[in-house]
Order: C-alpha cells, then structure tokens, then sequence
C-alpha cells in the first residue's frame, strides 16, 4: 500500500526529469526566413522543432522576425511568442546562439557596429562555423547577392497547381483578348520562361555563394534567402541552404560526428498544413 502511494510521487518525479522532452542532440543547428509576424510563417512548426531538439550551438541565419517597423499588417500570436521564449531558453541553458539579420529583420542591422550580445544572443553581420571534422563554413544570410536572384521569390508562389490555374486562365484571358481586339498573347509561355529564368537565377546564387566562401578561403557556405533548401557541391565548395519556416519547413542540423543533414521537420513529423495554428491572433 506504501508503493500505491508512492507512485504519483514517482510519476511527478518522473516528469520533473523529463523536462524538457528533447530527443534530437544536435552539434549545431541553423535556421532561417522565419519570418515571424506574417501569417504564412510555421512558427508552430518551429516552436515543436525547438521543444524537441537541444544543440551546442544555435544560428538564426535572417529574416527571422519580419520588419515589424515597414509592414502594415503585422500578425503575431502565442506561437510566434513561444518561438521567441524558446530561442531565450536555448540561450540560458548553454547554447551559443547567434542571430545574423537579414533583409527582412535589416532593422536589426543598424545595431551590428555595437558587437551587442543581448539574453546570451550575439548578433553579428555573420559567422563562422568549423564542423566537427574541421570543415570551416562562411554563415550569411545571402541577400548581399541579389542581383543575381530577382526572380527566385517569382518561383516560391508560384507552385504545380498555380501553373496549372493559370493555364486554364490563360484560356479566359485569350478569350476577352480576342474580343477586345488584341493579338493571342500565351500566358503559360510567359510562366513557363519565368520559371525557367528562376531555375537559372537560383542557379546564380549558389554559384555567386559557393564563389564567394571559396574566395575567401572556407570550405562551404550556410545561407537562406531564396527559401530553397539545398545542399550540393559547387565546384568543390559545399552550398548549403538551410530553407525556410514558411513553406519547406526546413532546418540545417550538425550532428556531434561532423554529419550535415536537412531535416524536413514537418515531412518527418507529418504535420499537416490544413491544421488549424494554435494561437489567438494579434489585433494590432
Ligand atoms: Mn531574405
């Protein structure tokens, strides 16, 4: 009978440990284009994603929060919040976390000259990462390469379905062309030569990237931007993407024996897109 009372002592004993439930040990772990404050981004994907996993070292590789001082709707609710108190939480229990702004959080970057170190987050224009079999990696957002990419964001919305619309559309379109008077004008060759030009400006990217880590003497490059996760050798320098929070849902980890990979975190945890978010949202 002493053992029957024993046990919800042993059971919150037992939960006291478990706290918190992290079942993925990462070396390092790198995140990117969150952007938290618009209504596409998965900040309850991530929040599940930092519950679950621990690392040594944490780095948010831009556009984590999106510029809440430019932007007209600004969407915010208790996920994106857990998000924030997680990354704090990695912080106080040892993990070095680095936040690298991006375009989107470029407000942040006003404050780089300060070397400030904030809640044990360091902010930096960007780092450096050495792997444990000695790899040394260049860590940016990637914006600074631009020029080459402007029409990569064109290829994110614009999906199988999307072009299936649209060529359905186009047949509309034509339609009220014809009657209006003016020439056919082929919509879907149009996508078509976008997408196309996408594939080649994502292909820029990953060069002008791997290029400059080359340049400067790295063995590879960690970035985000585009939101399209990758990881390939260019010319023999190691292009890594990390995606992003809105769509792929993807994150770059380390693993304590030097091994790079790509974890799809919703695909490997089946989320689901349609699920309703769990978050009451921001009325400002
Ligand atoms: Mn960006």
């Amino acid at each position: 009978m002493c053992a029957a009372r024993c046990v919800p002592y042993l059971l919150l004993l037992m939960n006291a440990s478990a706290d918190p439930v992290r079942g993925h040990r990462y070396r390092a772990v790198f995140i990117s284009d969150v952007h938290l404050g618009t209504r596409g981004c998965r900040s309850d994907f991530l929040a599940d994603f930092l519950r679950r996993m621990s690392c040594d070292r944490l780095f948010l590789v831009g556009d984590i929060i999106d510029g809440w001082r430019l932007r007209k709707s600004w969407y915010w609710d208790d996920q994106c919040d857990e998000v924030l108190r997680l990354i704090l939480r990695h912080a106080r229990d040892g993990a070095e976390v680095t936040y690298i702004p991006g375009n989107h959080d470029e407000m942040f970057r006003a404050w780089l000259p300060l070397g400030l170190e904030i809640a044990g987050i360091r902010l930096r224009k960007e780092a450096v990462h050495t792997t444990f079999d000695n790899r040394r990696l260049l860590v940016m957002h990637g914006d600074e390469f631009d020029s080459v990419v402007r029409y990569a964001k064109f290829l994110a919305y614009l999906g199988d379905g999307a072009y299936t619309a649209a060529l359905s559309l186009n047949t509309w379109f034509n339609a009220v062309r014809r009657r209006l008077g003016y020439p056919y004008w082929s919509l879907s060759q149009w996508l078509k030569r976008q997408v196309k030009e996408a594939v080649k400006a994502i292909d820029r990217f990953e060069v002008a990237l791997a290029g400059e880590a080359r340049r400067r003497g790295f063995d590879g490059i960690v970035c985000g931007h585009i939101h399209q996760a990758e990881m390939r050798d260019v010319n023999g320098t190691l292009y890594i993407n990390d995606g992003d929070w809105v769509e792929s849902c993807t994150a770059l980890v380390e693993h304590h024996d030097g091994r790079l990979e790509l974890v799809e975190w919703a695909e490997l945890n089946r989320l689901s897109f349609f699920a309703p978010r769990t978050g009451v949202p921001a009325t400002a």
